[in-house]
């Protein structure tokens, strides 16, 4: 089946050699490389074909059976598949899953229901929050008066200084969700907090989608007004995002997206994300989301075990944060040392992280890109032992160290038979 996959890369390469190049480089990057970005995963044969397809063809502004264009007959089946498939994984009322985004996604929710210059709460950045939630370099900062909550020395959120500051500034909106957030939210404690402030209350689930879809994480949707999300992270599915709401907010919602932040939507990656409900909605996906939660376990006992520091001493979902500080390398360092043995990671702002963001004392490491690949507890623990020694012994044992990595994938073959 993955095969198939090869022989459009041989088409490609018939055309356009330049770019097919690339691509093989890149595809042999994805099969040689342990890749630990808490963000990335690797999708299905299918979820590839749905977005190679001949649906980018399609203009298909507005919605199933409003659209402003002729011949949308077919690509209406497609969204509505994805919309009652998505409804039907998360329970929810209402989804729009035109958002080319999560940032499309947030960015929209927020022109739904507030005017420029309300206040909302949002993570912050350092603590583990994303860019549009109030980043002042980002459009949701420079719009709104975005009044961020962080972490406590534990490096948990404290949910009595959330409140404390609800309470004191009158947001007329509070955004939980993080980036790089290794322990499970209190969506209900939120929710409370904002029924008390009188606020609305949106969930950015990008980085959980996938757990909260198996049922290993609280869902948000019982409990927000809004659920924003992206399809690609644990979800497993193509590039691309979708909002959730109540019944009362679904037209707000979709005017938002379109004709309010976009235009045509992209059907080719509607269709893969129709697929991507439709795979997570089976059996097997909840076994795989089961084993991330055990992989990161797996590599966060590790950790522990060999003396790395994690911020908040573990994880209950699928990443956690390395602290580096005290070991005499930063975040970019260790970036950088551990893509020459083939390990890919990002460095990571920690709480409180004295060093800038462009160098950081933190990693961040997820573990659905390899739980995908066919990882199970004993690879990851491998995986961090091999990061252990790279830190331990920053110049040395790089042979070593790449020949394992090499070994640990090539058991494990990818996008091959
Ligand atoms: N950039 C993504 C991440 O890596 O977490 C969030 O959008």
């Amino acid at each position: 089946m993955y095969s198939e996959y090869q022989d459009n890369l041989g088409f490609l390469a018939s055309f356009d050699g330049e770019v097919a190049a690339a691509m093989r480089e890149e595809l042999g990057r994805q099969r040689g490389n342990i890749e630990l970005i808490a963000s990335e995963n690797f999708v299905s044969p299918a979820v590839l074909a749905a977005m190679g397809s001949v649906l980018t063809n399609k203009y298909a502004e507005g919605y199933p059976a409003h659209r402003y264009y002729g011949g949308c007959q077919f690509v209406d089946i497609v969204e509505d598949l994805a919309r009652e498939r998505a409804k039907k994984l998360f329970g929810a009322a209402h989804v729009n899953v035109q958002p080319h985004s999560g940032a499309q996604a947030n960015l929209a929710a927020y022109s739904a229901i507030l005017q420029p210059g309300d206040t909302v709460m949002g993570m912050s950045l350092d603590a583990g929050g994303h860019l549009t939630h109030g980043a002042s370099v980002n459009m949701s900062g420079k719009i709104y008066k975005f009044v961020p909550y962080g972490v406590g020395a534990d490096g948990l959120i404290d949910y009595d200084a959330v409140r404390k500051t609800a309470l004191e500034c009158r947001p007329r909106l509070i955004v939980a969700g993080a980036s790089a957030y290794p322990r499970a939210i209190r969506f209900d404690i939120f929710a409370d907090i904002a029924k008390e402030v009188g606020a609305y209350f949106m969930v950015d689930m990008a980085h959980i989608a996938g757990l909260v879809a198996a049922g290993l994480h609280q869902s948000p949707i019982p409990y927000a007004d809004i659920v924003t999300t992206t399809t690609h992270k644990t979800l497993r599915g193509p590039r691309g995002g979708a909002i959730f709401c109540t019944e009362e907010l679904a037209k707000a919602i979709d005017k938002a997206i379109f004709p309010g932040a976009q235009g045509g939507p992209l059907m080719h990656v509607i269709a893969a994300k129709a697929v991507c409900f439709g795979e997570a909605l089976l059996p097997s996906f909840k076994a795989y989301q089961a084993q991330v939660v055990k992989n990161a376990a797996a590599m966060a006992d590790t950790f522990l075990a060999e003396g790395v520091n994690l911020v908040t001493g573990g994880t209950d979902n699928h990443l956690m944060l390395l602290d580096l500080r005290g070991t005499g390398i930063t975040g970019k360092m260790l970036e950088e040392r551990l893509d020459e043995v083939h390990i890919t990671v990002n460095k990571n702002a920690i709480p409180n992280d004295p060093e800038k963001p462009t160098v950081t004392s933190g990693i961040r490491i997820g573990a659905p890109a390899m739980t995908t690949r066919g990882f199970c507890e004993g690879e990851m623990k491998e995986v961090a032992s091999l990061i252990t020694m790279a830190i331990r012994d920053f110049d040395g044992k790089k042979d070593e160290i790449a020949a394992r990595v090499a070994s640990l994938c090539e058991k494990f073959p990818m996008y091959e038979g």
